[in-house]
């Protein structure tokens, strides 16, 4: 098992290695009492053995003199020499009896063993070994049993024989010895190692079994503990008798039961007190490292509200550490407040920014709050940069915010995003309530400002756009306000409101802008013609070529719309050559089976104004191999004005390679009929807008007669456009007009209408040769 937990490791290494040193102390404490008992036993049986010795030695003494004493006796002596054995024999009863041997023996003078006061079983006494003891003793084995023997010589004078008398090694004797030694007594005698005959004063030690003993040692019996010395008092093989001196280590173990008993309980709290110490401890460390631990995963989590501290305080390196942690946690809330802060603010002002407006209106639309989009911004901001610097324009915008945060009405955000200008969000507010509002707020704008010794009287527009209603996404909000705000102007229009037409015809716009650029590609465009009638002949030598986009989802796109986004997204130099090809192709076409037309096509200003057109243009004259005389090109009269220099050396070299031009509807633009007669055009297009409703003695029938007189005048030739009736027809032929174009002649049709109605047109219109009319037209 893997410990995880500090806490626990560190109390299990502290009790650990308490209890290592208890047992330790407890193991020696313990040997040494043991060792010491035991030293104790050892001498206390070396002092018994002393002890047994000379008790041993005094009592054969007092034996020996008690043996001498009947061996003196004269009677008895005397019965010995007459040999009377009977009465020997009682004689050595009655002093065995009162000596208290437990037998006594006579031996002859040949030695030979004549009386035995307790014979055997055979009516004799077998000595079996004897040895001495001390000069005055013996320890014999007689039938199997030891004894202590003292012996006296019979001598009458002569030695006659000898008594001795014949002490058993007792149980009296033992426990008599026992007394006065304080040992245990064990009286062994053996025959060829095997235990013959025992008797102990230790019960038990009775039936200790036979076995080589030495003089020293230690015996485990029966769970008791003894210590021995045996002293060996007859050894005559196979005859051996010892004497054991026993001390049961038991008391003495016992006087030290008790200090062990106290030794284990002292071990036993040490070892309880210091495991709750070493719990403490490890508690006290584990703990703050573990509600450190703690506060570092909160703030991990991103929750900085509240303080990193200790239960107690402490002066530490864990305190130095909880004090760090904290440091760190404020610091992190502080640079993680400044991050959101900037994630929702504008730097240059310090206002919100559209990330929180798009939070505040996330919220009010979850809410089914409505409300008011208002986006604010400087009128011709970029000529106001231009003039006075970024610097001071952003100086400008600060001190506005100022005055707008300072007038804010209650529920209402008030942003800035750079591009977007201001972004005011207005919960709970009503368009109406919102127009008169903003208007007020652009007011309090429109005081007159000092910047660095610049005086400005800035102009400030606003677009508002309603929510839900309109839009509830604030980029499609901002988009529609953006609109809006394009439709305002300086003055009482100031605040424009949104309408959503507008974003159809924006988003229609959008999308045409986009796709011009492919029409060509996905062969969306086409051509159709339509002719101007000569009125002085009734014949028709040009045509105009006109340009259709059928756009695959929005259907036909007239030119009016696209043209001008071709212009815009820089398309119409692809346009127009896309066109210039298909018309000179068409014209080839024509030519080649004998139909002879010029055909008459609009350029754009931008084409002019490219150096490369005329260029470009004469070589796709050449490629198809058409003469540039059946080339026209229309160029509106406010083409001719934007930029007159480059204009004119294009329209010079174009002219000068022989391709006629026309200044087209003219009478819309400011140009003089004296500007045009700078130009290198043959060709005046009378705009329609004069020709529509023309009839007699209306201002457009003198623009349009006074006009023809003077492009006469001045040698260029009179095309009116627009021509929907014969009445109309018929006045400008009788004011002396070039050229009609019109429905009434035909509408621009396709190449194969065109040129079927160019049968029918000659018997149409022959009549107009012979025709009365009042000027003489001029020559082209
Ligand atoms: O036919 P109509 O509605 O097609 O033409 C509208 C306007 O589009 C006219 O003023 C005409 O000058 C312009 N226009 C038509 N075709 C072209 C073209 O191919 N190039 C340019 N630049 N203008 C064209
Ligand atoms: O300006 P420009 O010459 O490019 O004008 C050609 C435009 O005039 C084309 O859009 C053509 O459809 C339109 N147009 C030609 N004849 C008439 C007419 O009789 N009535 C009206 N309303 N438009 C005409
Ligand atoms: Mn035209």
């Amino acid at each position: 098992m893997v410990i995880k937990s500090l806490r626990s490791r560190l109390i299990l290494l502290l009790v650990g290695l308490l209890a290592l040193v208890l047992l330790a102390v407890f193991v020696a404490v313990y040997t040494s009492t043991t060792l010491s008992a035991e030293r104790q036993a050892a001498r206390q049986l070396e002092l018994g053995a002393r002890v047994f010795r000379s008790v041993l030695d005094a009592r054969a003494r007092e034996l020996a003199t008690a043996t001498q004493i009947l061996a003196a006796d004269f009677g008895f002596r005397q019965a010995v020499a007459s040999g009377d054995l009977p009465t020997i024999a009682s004689a050595l009863d009655n002093q065995a009896r009162r000596i208290g041997a437990d037998q006594a023996l006579f031996f002859d003078a040949a030695g030979e063993l004549r009386i035995a006061s307790a014979p055997g079983r055979d009516g004799q006494a077998q000595i079996q070994a004897v040895a001495s003891l001390s000069p005055e003793a013996l320890i014999a084995v007689i039938d199997q049993q030891p004894y202590l023997l003292v012996d006296a010589v019979l001598r009458a004078p002569l030695p006659v024989g000898e008594v001795a008398m014949a002490f058993r090694l007792d149980q009296a004797l033992a426990d008599e010895l026992r007394e006065l030694t304080g040992l245990d007594i064990r009286f062994v005698s053996s025959y060829d190692g095997e235990v013959q005959h025992a008797l102990s004063t230790l019960p038990a030690a009775q039936q200790w079994p036979p076995g080589s003993m030495r003089d020293k040692q230690t015996l485990n019996l029966d769970g008791e503990r003894y210590q021995l010395v045996q002293l060996s008092l007859l050894e005559q093989a196979p005859y051996a008798v010892h004497v054991q001196l026993i001390s049961p280590l038991r008391d003495l173990l016992a006087s030290f039961a008790v200090l062990k008993r106290e030794l284990l309980l002292i071990t036993l709290i040490a070892l309880l007190a210091s495991s709750l110490l070493a719990v403490w401890l490890a508690g006290s460390l584990a703990r703050p490292v573990a509600s450190l631990a703690d506060a570092a995963r909160r703030i991990g989590r991103g929750d900085y509200q509240f303080r990193v501290w200790l239960k107690r305080r402490r002066a530490d390196e864990l305190g130095m550490l909880a004090d760090s942690i904290d440091l760190m946690r404020e610091r992190i809330a502080e640079r993680e407040q400044q991050l959101a802060h900037n994630a929702m603010h504008d730097p240059l002002t310090g206002l919100p920014n559209l990330a929180m407006v798009r939070e505040r209106l996330q919220s009010a639309v979850a809410g089914g709050q409505s409300g008011v989009l208002a986006q604010c911004n400087l009128d011709e901001l970029a000529q106001l940069v231009n003039a006075h610097g970024q610097d001071l324009v952003d100086n400008l915008v600060c001190q506005s915010a100022e005055r707008l945060n300072a007038a804010l009405p209650p529920r209402s955000l008030l942003a800035w995003q750079p591009g977007s200008g201001f972004v005011l969000l207005l919960e709970g507010r009503a368009l109406d309530d919102a127009v008169l509002l903003v208007d007020q707020l652009l007011g309090l704008l429109a005081d007159k400002l000092q910047i660095e010794q610049v005086k400005l009287r800035p102009q400030w527009l606003a677009g508002l756009v309603e929510w839900p209603r309109q839009g509830s996404g604030v980029t499609e909000l901002l988009r529609q306000a953006s609109m809006a705000l394009a439709d305002a102007e300086p003055g009482d229009h100031r605040v424009a409101v949104y309408q959503a037409q507008r974003d159809e015809a924006y988003q229609r716009r959008l999308q045409l802008a986009r796709d011009i650029a492919y029409a060509p590609r996905h062969e969306e465009l086409s051509v159709v013609y339509q002719p101007k009638l000569a009125l002085a002949s009734g014949q028709v030598p040009q045509v105009e070529a006109l340009m259709r986009w059928h756009h695959q989802r929005l259907g036909p796109i007239r030119p009016d719309e696209f043209i001008v986004l071709a212009e815009q997204t820089g398309s119409i130099a692809l346009l127009t050559q896309w066109v210039l090809n298909a018309v000179l192709a068409q014209v080839r076409e024509w030519l080649s089976r004998g139909i002879e037309l010029q055909v008459a096509m609009n350029i754009s200003a931008l084409d002019l104004e490219d150096a490369s057109f005329p260029e470009q243009v004469e070589q796709a004259l050449e490629r198809h191999q058409v003469a540039p005389r059946y080339l026209s090109l229309e160029v509106t009269e406010s083409a001719l004005m934007r930029e007159p220099e480059r204009s004119l050396a294009s329209l010079q070299r174009l002219r000068d390679s022989g391709i006629s031009l026309a200044v087209d509807d003219y009478g819309t633009g400011y140009s003089s009929l004296a500007m045009l007669k700078s130009l290198p055009v043959q060709y005046l297009k009378i705009d329609k807008s004069f020709v529509l409703q023309l009839t007699e003695g209306s201002d457009d029938a003198v623009i349009v007669r006074s006009t023809i007189e003077l492009a006469h005048n001045m040698g260029l030739a009179v095309i009116a456009e627009g021509i929907e009736s014969e009445d109309t027809l018929h006045w400008l032929q009788q004011r002396g007009c070039d050229y009609a174009q019109g429905y009434f002649v035909s509408r621009p049709v396709a190449a194969e209408v065109l040129e079927a109605w160019l049968g029918e047109a000659q018997a149409r219109f022959a009549y107009l040769a012979e025709r009365e009319v009042g000027v003489s037209p001029s020559p082209v």
